[in-house]
């Protein structure tokens, strides 16, 4: 029998990491996540995964746990999605987010460069690295402006995947993925925060949410599509950085106003603003140019706004109605 093509996935516990798991597996991958030790399981994404994949425990932050892992997995492909992902948290805890999203990409490249160089390495990287852009939409010529400690360990990250492509040759990409959401996105993000309130609003559990920042503007698209597109980076001849975004831009308040539709609710009377949930440093709009992946990688995005906002909104309804049948 054919041995089958392996890949690590870090990260596995989190949004991307799942969706990306079902889509290599439907690929024929014997699929490797790697969690961390903790003292509860968080396996609530991936549990439906769990007789297909292997859990390997290791960290970003502890460099022979990665070495260790590359040695007996010995995988094709590596994809570094582990990070501290939520923005305000880098605020909280810059030095944190600096160790695991910043250097533990580095720690991730050194490993993949004793152990084995022929290793096919992708970098989670984001468009909070854009930041402050002075033009829109961004490109990959677009200068970095990033504007939290989240945004710079980022760019930290991606620009070590540069410097061990050109430095040691690795087959090393960097993703810059603008926003992308699902029924899978994490609780704090707005669009889940504000999809489970609407859930909750509907079914007579609350009778408001607390939001931030209403202005601020996104490239929003559905994670599902997001991952092929990583995958598509890994299989190319050469390795190239690429741009994944829907190329539309929504603010905060038409995500609100449309989430709320979609469950026949006015938005106005449910929604309360508190500067708690801003920022010290904001990044205002954000819209990607995906031309270079929809033409090298054959790549495009297959949800849109209004099917993205339906789909999590009717997720979460379905969810919290699920709960309250068994309570
Ligand atoms: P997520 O849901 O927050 O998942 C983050 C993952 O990182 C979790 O599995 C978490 O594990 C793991 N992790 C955190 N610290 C770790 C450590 N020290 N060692 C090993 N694993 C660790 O993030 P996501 O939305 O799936 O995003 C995936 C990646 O893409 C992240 O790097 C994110 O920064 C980046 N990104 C996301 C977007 C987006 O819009 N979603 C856009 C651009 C880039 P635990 O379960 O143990 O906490
Ligand atoms: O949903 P967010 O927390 O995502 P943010 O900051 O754009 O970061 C996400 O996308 C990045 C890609 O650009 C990823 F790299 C990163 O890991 C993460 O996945 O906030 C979106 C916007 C912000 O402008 C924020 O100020 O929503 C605004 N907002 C308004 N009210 C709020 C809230 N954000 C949150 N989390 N909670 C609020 O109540």
């Amino acid at each position: 029998m054919k041995n089958k093509r392996k890949a690590i996935v870090t990260g596995i516990t989190g949004q991307d990491g799942s969706y990306l798991a079902e889509f290599l597996l439907s690929q024929g991958y014997e699929v490797y996540g790697v969690m961390r030790r903790s003292s509860t399981q968080p396996f609530e994404r991936i549990e439906h995964l769990i007789p297909r994949i292997h859990l390997v425990e290791a960290d970003l932050l502890d460099q022979l746990s990665l070495i260790r892992i590359l040695k007996t997995i010995k995988p094709r492909e590596v994809y570094n999605l582990a990070s501290q992902s939520f923005v305000p948290t880098s605020f909280t805890e810059p030095v944190l987010t600096g160790e695991v999203t910043a250097l533990g990409v580095t720690r991730m490249l050194e490993a993949v460069r004793l152990v084995d160089p022929k290793i096919r390495f992708y970098q989670a990287s984001s468009s909070e690295m854009y930041g402050l852009a002075p033009r829109s939409p961004q490109t990959l010529n677009t200068p970095f402006y990033p504007r939290s400690p989240y945004g710079i360990a980022k760019l930290y990250g991606h620009w070590m995947t540069v410097n061990y492509r050109e430095g040691y040759k690795l087959f090393a990409v960097s993703g810059i993925l603008f926003n992308h959401e699902s029924p899978r996105r994490g609780i704090e993000f707005v669009t889940r925060k504000i999809t489970d309130a609407v859930a909750r609003i509907k079914l007579g559990l609350w009778d408001s949410v607390t939001l931030g920042n209403l202005h601020a503007k996104r490239d929003w698209g559905f994670a599902g599509d997001y991952v092929k597109a990583m995958w598509k980076m890994l299989q190319l001849k050469k390795p190239e950085d690429f741009i994944v975004a829907t190329g539309e831009s929504h603010s905060v308040e038409d995500f609100v106003k449309e989430a709320f539709l979609c469950a026949g609710l006015s938005w106005k009377k449910y929604v309360e603003i508190d500067p708690r949930f801003y920022r010290p440093a904001e990044v205002h709009t954000l819209c990607g140019d995906a031309a270079k992946a929809r033409r090298i990688l054959k790549w495009k995005p297959e949800v849109n706004f209004k099917g993205l906002v339906r789909l999590m909104v009717e997720a979460d309804i379905e969810r919290v109605s699920r709960q309250l049948r068994v309570s």
